[in-house]
């Protein structure tokens, strides 16, 4: 055979095993993605207080139900937040006037979480419209791979990356040649030309995500909530990612370039069980947006469709809490599923959105989420979704709160983008 023959036959083998993985990432074997095979099951009350009486005021919703649906989750899902700190540190590690072509200031602002200049820390990459004349609202979201693949811009500072045991070395810095390797996630250009701010952080900054009982990260603040025999309501690495965003937007509360009380916290899968987690626990974000976040985010547990509590909770042991894994295979005891998860986030925006590829994350489980947490926003004479059926591809639907799913697989796209911008325009007045 000649070399442009095997090269071919070469070329034709990769392209096969990235489809091959790429399909096996989406649907891992062994789960069920047949609507028909769905269990029957009945969704816990979310008008419903703990001692029978129905919820049927926005006010008894805000002081009672609501806590108690709080503390659910708290104590069977995420588990408890870290400890609040006396104070954050927090210094300008640079500014450049100028980026993105003139469109945006972007600065980097280093925020430490202790008095040690070497201890936790993360940095938050903020840009923000260079011909803004006040505070811009701001989109606030975790990345995971680092603030410097955001953008291919050669200044961005390279973060340190952990690495799992047994996996060498433990900590090296970040490589410049992925710089601006996800900037098709994070269409910054786009966003501060709409007029919004973007603040993003490297996940790994908060908590390396891989299972090291809880000694790593913002974790090695606190030596009595390590180990293997900590409380099973204690927070898991969601907690922490979320306890991060909040702390960032302490930060983005105080800054001058930026609307604290105009901040939509986002995120993508993992993250975007984080992101409905920090809008669940922290009020101050006025927008709630989750990105194909699939089981243990907006899906439904009880539908079983993809992703299961169980395995979720075995290949990712340092998500939840260690209650949690009481639901393995064992969905129908759980005292919530994940519409309450929603619902605690109203009446602030709440924007679900899916895409048709990913059955993993059980598309219609995220939209049934988002349905049923509708009678809460009704309550504060909110809209939620008009209708439980799944809407057209590629046809958002706005409401008070949005849904869509689009075309194509696990990501995140200027398509999402493009619909965040328009709901947060909408929303984030
Ligand atoms: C998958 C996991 C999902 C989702 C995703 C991600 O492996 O099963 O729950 O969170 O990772 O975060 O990319």
């Amino acid at each position: 055979m000649n070399i442009g023959k095997l090269n071919v036959l070469r070329n034709l083998v990769a392209a096969m095993t990235v489809c091959l993985s790429a399909t096996s990432v989406a649907q891992p074997k062994g789960f069920n993605y047949d609507e028909a095979k769905v269990p029957q099951f009945e969704l816990p009350r979310l008008l419903t207080m703990s001692d029978g009486t129905p919820v049927e005021s926005a006010s008894q919703w805000t002081a009672v139900r609501r806590p108690e649906v709080l503390a659910l989750f708290e104590e069977h899902v995420f588990g408890t937040a870290p400890p609040s700190l006396p104070r954050l540190r927090i210094r300008l590690r640079s500014q450049v006037d100028d980026a993105l072509n003139g469109l945006a200031i972007r600065r980097e602002i280093t925020v430490f979480f202790s008095d040690d200049d070497s201890g936790p820390q993360m940095d938050i990459l903020v840009y923000t419209p260079a011909a803004a004349t006040g505070p811009v609202p701001c989109f606030l979201g975790l990345n995971f791979k680092g603030n410097h693949t955001i953008e291919a811009d050669p200044a961005i500072h390279l973060p340190m990356i952990a690495s799992p045991p047994g996996k060498e070395p433990p900590l090296a810095q970040a490589k410049d040649s992925e710089r601006g390797t996800r900037a098709g996630r994070w269409p910054a250009a786009m966003i501060v030309e709409a007029g919004f701010g973007l603040a993003t952080i490297y996940y790994g900054d908060i908590d390396p995500d891989f299972h090291d009982d809880f000694q790593n990260g913002i974790h090695s603040l606190w030596p009595d909530q390590q180990g293997a025999d900590r409380p099973a309501n204690a927070g898991g690495s969601i907690a922490a990612w979320t306890w991060g965003l909040s702390r960032a937007l302490d930060v983005l509360e105080g800054d001058r370039l930026v609307d604290g009380r105009r901040v939509a916290v986002f995120g993508h899968s993992r993250l975007g069980k984080t992101s409905l987690w920090a809008g669940a626990t922290d009020p101050r974000f006025q927008l709630v947006i989750s990105n194909d976040s699939g089981c243990g985010g907006a899906a439904l547990s009880r539908r079983r469709f993809g992703e299961t509590v169980a395995r979720i909770n075995t290949v990712f042991p340092h998500w939840f809490c260690r209650n949690h894994r009481q639901y393995n295979d064992n969905e129908n005891a759980m005292p919530v599923d994940h519409h309450m998860l929603i619902a605690l986030a109203a009446p602030r925006a709440v924007y679900v959105a899916s895409a048709e590829k990913d059955q993993w994350a059980d598309p219609r489980g995220e939209m049934l989420s988002l349905f049923h947490a509708g009678p809460v926003f009704k309550l504060f004479d909110r809209q939620g979704l008009p209708s439980d059926v799944m809407p057209q591809i590629d046809q958002p639907v706005h409401t008070d709160v949005g849904y869509h799913i689009r075309t194509g697989r696990h990501d995140v796209t200027s398509f999402d983008w493009q619909q965040y911008l328009n709901f947060a325009k909408q929303t984030l007045r």
